[in-house]
């Protein structure tokens, strides 16, 4: 397969599924132009791209569209083959997709529903969001764990790209909503540490800085 000359991310700066898409390609070294959409007012151009969800982010490689962060994240995994995010070994990937599809499913939605403004349903929500957390900690150190300072050992992979982001996401989240606790040490402190590792990276720090131009109080 000939690697893609021209590769173009649509995405949005707020968006933390599109901030794992520039995670992934910087990781990768994958050289890529970056445009900004506006989800209030979707331009004719991104509307073509993904006529089915009209979400971001959208990877364009080579003028060919493809949208859905997780799917974009396996295609940008076997385009670019180093340093790989998924294991080798087929058993062993198929734990990670097991994983991601996890966080995708029902750590997601959770979030969502704890921005809520009626007060039994974030409590819920919160209550439900440790629990997930809980066995994505356990899952995560039977099934994936190798030693080093990431999920998958001493270099970040598939489920430290898709988990970083959501640190920034809790925080902002506690933020928020005031007396809300969503990241604990003592329920999930692997998961903790392992975010705390991934949001130290350089490509974390410089897709930050990139992304601040496009984010306005
Ligand atoms: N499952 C999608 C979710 C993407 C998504 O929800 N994108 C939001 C921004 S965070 C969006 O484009 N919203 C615009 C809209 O719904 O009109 C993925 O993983 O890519």
């Amino acid at each position: 397969m000939a690697i893609p000359k021209e590769v173009k991310l649509f995405g949005n700066a707020m968006s933390g599924f599109c901030t794992l898409v520039h995670h992934a390609l910087r990781l990768k070294g994958v050289a890529y132009d970056y445009v900004e959409v506006d989800l209030k007012n979707k331009s004719e151009e991104f509307l073509k791209l993904h006529p089915v969800h009209k979400k971001v982010p959208i990877l364009v490689v080579d003028g060919k569209p493809i949208p859905e962060s997780l799917v974009i994240l396996q295609y940008v995994d076997e385009t670019w083959k180093e340093p790989p995010l998924l294991p080798q070994d087929p058993y062993l990937r198929s734990k990670v997709r097991f994983w991601a599809d996890f966080i995708y499913q029902k750590i997601v939605p959770v979030m969502y529903a704890i921005r809520s403004t009626e007060v039994e349903t974030q409590k819920k929500a919160v209550e439900e969001f440790h629990g997930y957390f809980k066995t994505l900690e356990d899952g995560i150190n039977k099934d994936v764990h190798v030693h080093g300072p990431f999920i998958h050992g001493e270099e970040p992979g598939l489920l430290d790209v898709i988990l970083g982001p959501f640190k920034i996401g809790f925080q902002h989240l506690e933020q928020m909503l005031a007396g809300v606790k969503l990241l604990d040490k003592e329920n999930t402190p692997l998961l903790c540490s392992y975010m705390d590792a991934y949001v130290e990276l350089a490509v974390v720090k410089d897709t930050e800085l990139m992304l601040s131009q496009y984010v306005h109080a």
